[in-house]
Formats: structure tokens, sequence, C-alpha cells
């Protein structure tokens, strides 16, 4: 571990009320059944507030208000004036975006330095590049008078709380839909700042409606009969649930479900860069990321240089504090996922693959997993077949262009991969080749609110970002 001197952000700028409500047709109201839950510092354990619990019969309010606002004031609305409300949260996320990056750090544990230059600039980009569609719908080819679908039911997790939450209604509104949206149950404060957002910017009461609570609220939010589309983004055990209680229902769906993305480095590749992209790949978000680089299949002539220069700089992340702007590598999101994490790599070492752990200090409070590469991994061992979710590479070899792809494309999974190599015809060719969403060049883990992302196989359907995220919520 380097020594350096901490720089925390102050905690100071966030105000966390001891308890939330739901927000439903414009304001905060308590839940009917009166139930609350706990939101948890994962870096500290303490309690940070208390959050209502919404029963199904607080989902049945909060679609009949987002029915209401669809029917009398957001859908009929022209495109033109959606827009300038757009524009509006956009502008206060951009000026609020210290005090929200803050809140997502304390709420979810990931380091400031990531909520400050990565999440929130992507959550005001996505506002604005939806409202700049807002009134061009008519005019950009979707087909003939492209219309809203009506309600749309969001569940989404906690990796990106806030950036999953503008993936979903930024385009959902900008096409004249109202949204009842579940925030994950361990990461709801974001969404709740969002709602303030809502009643700050004016937007009409009922065209977002945020209900917290776990699964059994999501469940009701998506099986609701009254609910046009359903956007999911969480595991892919959840995503068959919830495209099983769609079925036969008309409703649309779109599902952004889990991955095991190959990282590829060819012998040719810019190495130190490569290494870089690595890192970045599997441990940003401590590797809370679905298209993370969770499998590194690396060239086996250059496999000793590229393990070498990887641990030693593995070996310089700062975990620790979210808050601190030093730090690479923050907490777990939760003893949940913690446990999970936990599982799958004694799953590693027993199945025979030979472990490396960063020589880093833990602290001793909060959820915390050091950076951990498995090396001697075979394809059939689950920590290189299952999620981990967690700050995990698994490393595998190969000989030949061929072999890395077959192996890339060994999963059930098709959400993202990763090429690096200086040769650009090596670059289409695996592009071409590779069964995944996403495949990024001499890069990894880059967004971008214009670019569509999503997956094939069982990392779901659908895409969201970029114009054919607005397809998602538009008929013609
Ligand atoms: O996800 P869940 P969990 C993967 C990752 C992780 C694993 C478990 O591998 O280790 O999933 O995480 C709501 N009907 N990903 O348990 O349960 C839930 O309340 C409707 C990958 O946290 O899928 C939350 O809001 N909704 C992933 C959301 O679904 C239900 C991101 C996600 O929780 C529901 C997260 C139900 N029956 C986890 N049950 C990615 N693709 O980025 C739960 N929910």
């Amino acid at each position: 571990m380097f020594e350096y001197a901490p720089a925390p952000e102050s905690r100071d700028i966030v105000d966390i009320k001891p308890s939330y409500g739901l927000f439903i047709n414009g304001e905060f109201v308590d839940p009917k059944g009166g139930e609350a839950f706990k939101s948890v510092n994962p870096a500290t354990e303490e309690t940070l507030a208390e959050i209502a619990d919404a029963s199904s019969e607080d989902v049945d309010a909060a679609v009949a208000a987002a029915r209401r606002a669809y029917d009398t004031v957001w859908g009929p609305m022209p495109g033109s004036e959606r827009a300038k409300y757009l524009y509006r949260i956009a502008r206060i996320i951009a000026e609020r975006s210290r005090e929200l990056a803050v809140l997502e750090s304390i709420d979810n544990g990931k380091p400031i330095k990531e909520t400050r230059d990565v999440d929130l600039p992507l959550v005001a980009a996505h506002f604005f590049y939806n409202a700049g569609w807002a009134d061009k719908l008519d005019h950009a080819g979707f087909g003939p008078t492209p219309r809203p679908l009506g309600v749309a039911g969001q569940v989404i997790p906690w990796n990106f709380p806030l950036l999953m939450l503008a993936w979903k209604i930024a385009p959902a509104l900008a096409c004249g839909n109202t949204v009842v949206l579940k925030p994950a149950e361990t990461t709801p404060l974001t969404a709740l700042a969002f709602a303030e957002i809502c009643q700050e910017a004016d937007l009409p009461p009922g065209v977002v409606n945020i209900v917290t609570g776990a699964g059994e609220t999501g469940r009701a939010v998506v099986s609701h009969g009254d609910v046009d589309k359903v956007a999911f983004t969480g595991s892919t055990a959840v995503g068959r649930l919830i495209a099983k209680a769609v079925a036969g229902t008309g409703k649309r769906l779109s599902l952004e479900l889990g991955g095991k993305a190959a990282n590829i480095v060819f012998a040719d590749a810019a190495i130190d860069q490569a290494v870089e992209g690595i890192v970045n790949g599997i441990f940003f978000n401590q590797g809370h990321v679905c298209c993370a680089g969770s499998r590194l299949l690396v060239e086996e002539s250059v496999a000793d240089e590229v393990l070498t220069k990887l641990k030693r700089r593995i070996g310089t992340l700062r975990l620790g504090d979210p808050l601190d702007k030093n730090t690479d590598i923050g907490a777990i999101n939760s003893a949940e996922q913690l446990q999970r994490i936990r599982e799958l790599t004694r799953s590693g070492a027993d199945e025979g693959a030979n472990m490396w752990t960063a020589d880093c200090p833990l602290p001793d409070t909060g959820y915390w997993f050091a950076p951990t590469v498995f090396t001697d991994v075979q394809q059939s061992h689950r920590i290189a077949r299952e999620e981990i979710f967690g700050p995990v590479l698994s490393v595998l070899t190969f000989r030949t262009p061929d072999e890395a792809i077959t192996k890339a494309n060994n999963t059930p999974y098709g959400l993202s991969a990763g090429v690096w190599t200086e040769k650009g015809s090596r670059i289409l060719w695996a592009a071409n080749q590779l069964k995944a969403g996403v495949v990024w060049a001499n890069t990894f883990n880059k967004f971008d609110a214009t670019s569509p992302f999503g997956g094939l196989k069982e990392s779901g359907y659908g895409r969201e970002g970029g114009r054919h995220g607005l397809e998602g919520y538009l008929d013609v």
C-alpha cells in the first residue's frame, strides 16, 4: 500500500433525513402499511435513514397517479414542452452534482472519484441528451407518428443507482411516457433526492413516481395490470422471473442482466495501456459492473509480462473510505453481496485455480474485499462462468486468435467484451466474431449517453442510450 494524505470530501454538504416516504403524485407520502426498512452505509455499517417499504396498495396508487398524469398532462404535451422540463432537471442535476455524488458514495460505497467524475456527469448527460430528442421524435425516422407507450414500470439495481435511474427515466419521459420506478433496497437515497429534483423542476405531479422497497415491491410494479412497459436491470435470475410475469400480458419488456465479459489481450497490444484497461475493467466500482471485464484472456507469449505488471499495478490501488478523493476501491455494497463474492472466490480455490490477493489492509467495520486475481483458471470453473460482481479477476490464456474468440464466447452471457491489439483489422474481425452487445477496442468500461448499450443471450434484450434507447419507449 502507498502512504498518502487522506483528502476527504465533506459529508456535511448532504442533508440525509431520518426517514423518507414514497414519492407518489408529486409528493412524499407515508406507505399505507406503515412498513419501513433501513438504508445502511456499507463503509461504516451505520444506518443512514428509514425508508418506506411500499406494498402493492402503494404501487397501485403510484401507477394510478402515473396513468392520470399520462392521460391528462404528459402524454398530450407537445415534445417541445416536455423538453423544457427535462432540460430543467438536467441543469439541476448538474448544479447539485457535488452533493449528489457524495450522497451516492455514502449510500452505495463507491469512491467519490467515480461518482464525481463518472456517475454524475453521465446522469446529467443522459437528461440533456434525451431532452434534445423530445421535440424531434416525429422527424427522426422512428416511423410514422411515433407515440409513447403509456406508464413505464422500471426496476433498477444498486451498482449505479442514479445512473440507472437516468438511463430509464430520461428516455421514457422524453418520449411522453410516465414512470413508476423502484430503486434497489440498498441504495434508495439518490432516487429520493431525484424525486426532490422533480419537485424543484415543477414536473407535473404523477409524471415520475418513486416507490421504495425490496423484491416484493418490484414484483408489484412489473406485474401491475395498468403498466404498459417494463424495464429491468438486475440479475439474470430475477430477469427470468420478470419475463415470465410479463409473458402474455402485452406489456413491452426490456432486460439488462448479468455478464461475464472477456477482456482479450493479444501479444501485439500496448501492454502498459492494456494493464490499465484490465484494472479499470475489473476494479472500477469494486467490480459491481454488469459489463465488467471479469475474464482476462491473455495471449500465452505475453501472459507472464502482463501478470507481473498487473499485480504491481494492483498493489498501488488504494482501498478505503469512499469519500476520500484518493480512494480507488470503495466498499462492497452489502453484506449479502460480500457473502456472494466470498462464496464464489472460495469455489475458485476449491476447484484448483491459483488465488492471489493484493496486500492491502481492510478497514475493521464495513464490507470490504481486497482485489483478487485467479490464474490457472479452467473454463469449467465457476469463477470463469458465473458473475462474481466483485473485485475478482479470472485469468485464462490462449494461443491463437480463434481460440481467444471461442473462449470469449463460451459463456451464457453476451453483454460486453474488450480487445487489446495494435492491429486495426484484428479489432474489426474480433468485434464481428464476439457475441457481445458492446465491444471495446483498446479501452474498457467507456459509456456515453449517445451510444446504445445492452446485451445478447442471457444478458437480456433491448437497448438503452442513444437513439436506440428511445425505441424502447415508443410505438409507431
Ligand atoms: O439483484 P436483484 P441482487 C447480479 C450480480 C449480483 C446478483 C444479485 O451478479 O451478485 O445479481 O444481486 C429487484 N421482481 N446483478 O440480489 O435481486 C430488487 O429489489 C421484481 C447484476 O441485488 O436482481 C432490485 O431493485 N423486482 C446487475 C433489482 O430487482 C425484483 C445488477 C435488482 O436486484 C424482484 C445487480 C422480483 N421478483 C445485480 N426481486 C446488472 N445487470 O448490472 C428483486 N427485484
